[in-house]
């Protein structure tokens, strides 16, 4: 049975479609809008990835939050500034994406605030030095790129359509990220080191934010028949590490990864066995900074209720 979306559909819009037709609207590249008719379980899961995808660009101010008073420079805090409310206009074009599909904001915040929502578990990980501002601009915005330039294609309007933007705003990200590596790299040789720290530190997290590995995705399989996903988690991670191992290479720095080599069969970089352990632990909320993250999102919001107060009463004044 599928489920209408909150709208009733517009006229032309067919509610009883059976589950090969709908296969076949994707299969022919179709894209499903908020007043299509769609099976309940593809409606439910663009919500959990959305709204698990809004929710990851909004705990992700946190860790660069941390360095905005003590950026090192006028310009690099102007750029750090601009790039974290970047990420709150992200959570907010995909909070309005979820939306969409008929679950209210208050919804998705409320499962964010007691802990049943998901983010992406590297928002987990702290920011000790300038340096990691660094990385998580070449790294985790790298990654960020590698998994959302597919997502420009999903099959679902609201969510492609919001991703391209970002995807546009992520590569400025990615660059002044690498900016700073760079900067870095080529300093005196405590900074290089700083970087080198900041990099030994980012590298296997970054490599665990694609998600489990293919034979372990659990949603995978129907997310790609769907067209949500276009490239799986295994591939992706591939990507990233094809591309990071140069990047690295430019900037003098090594990977933490003993392991590492070349295939020159296959031509890709290999990287060592990832610790699956940490990341199940980072899930379940046992990450360094998962208790921080939340307690730190919860007071936010706490301290922001006047706000939504003041909202509420000027539009109720200006419909009266
Ligand atoms: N962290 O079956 P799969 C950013 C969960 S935005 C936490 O493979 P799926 C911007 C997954 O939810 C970063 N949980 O799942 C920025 C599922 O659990 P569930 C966020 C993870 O959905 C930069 C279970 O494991 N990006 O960085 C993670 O097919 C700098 C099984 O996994 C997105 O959200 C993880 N890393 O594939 C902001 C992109 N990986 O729901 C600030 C959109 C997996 O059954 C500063 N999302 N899980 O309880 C996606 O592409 C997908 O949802 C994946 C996971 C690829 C993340």
């Amino acid at each position: 049975m599928y489920t209408q979306a909150l709208n009733e559909p517009e006229s032309g819009a067919r509610a009883d479609l059976g589950d090969q037709e709908f296969q076949a609207r994707i299969d022919a590249e179709a894209r499903i809008e908020p007043r299509d008719a769609m099976p309940a379980a593809y409606r439910a899961t663009l919500l959990r990835q959305i709204s698990q995808h809004a929710h990851s660009e909004i705990i992700g101010m946190y860790p660069e939050g941390n360095w905005l008073t003590r950026a090192p420079s006028l310009k690099r805090k102007a750029i750090l500034l601009a790039k974290i409310q970047d990420e709150a206009g992200h959570g907010l074009y995909l909070y309005a994406a979820a939306e969409t599909l008929g679950k209210s904001r208050e919804e998705m915040f409320d499962a964010l605030l007691a802990g049943r929502a998901k983010y992406s578990s590297i928002f987990n990980y702290p920011t000790l030095t300038w340096a990691d501002i660094g990385a998580i601009g070449w790294l985790v915005d790298g990654a960020a790129i590698m998994n959302q330039i597919p997502l420009c294609r999903c099959s679902y309007g609201p969510y492609a359509r919001a991703m391209i933007r970002i995807c546009k705003e992520e590569s400025f990200h990615q660059r002044q990220g690498y900016d700073i590596m760079l900067t870095l790299a080529r300093g005196t040789p405590e900074q290089k080191a700083m970087a080198q720290d900041a990099l030994d530190r980012w590298y296997w997290p970054c490599l665990m934010m694609f998600g489990p590995s293919d034979q372990d995705s659990t949603h995978s399989d129907q997310s790609t028949k769907w067209k949500i996903k276009r490239i799986s988690n295994d591939a992706l991670r591939q990507k990233f590490l094809d591309a990071v191992v140069v990047q690295a290479q430019y900037l003098g720095l090594s990977l933490p990864d003993p392991e590492l080599r070349f295939d020159a069969e296959s031509g890709h970089w290999r990287h060592g066995p990832i610790d699956w352990a940490e990341f199940r632990r980072v899930l379940a909320g046992d990450g360094p900074c998962n208790r921080e993250r939340l307690a730190a999102r919860q007071r936010a919001h706490e301290e922001g209720a006047w706000v939504r107060e003041a909202a509420a009463a000027h539009e109720a004044r200006r419909a009266a």
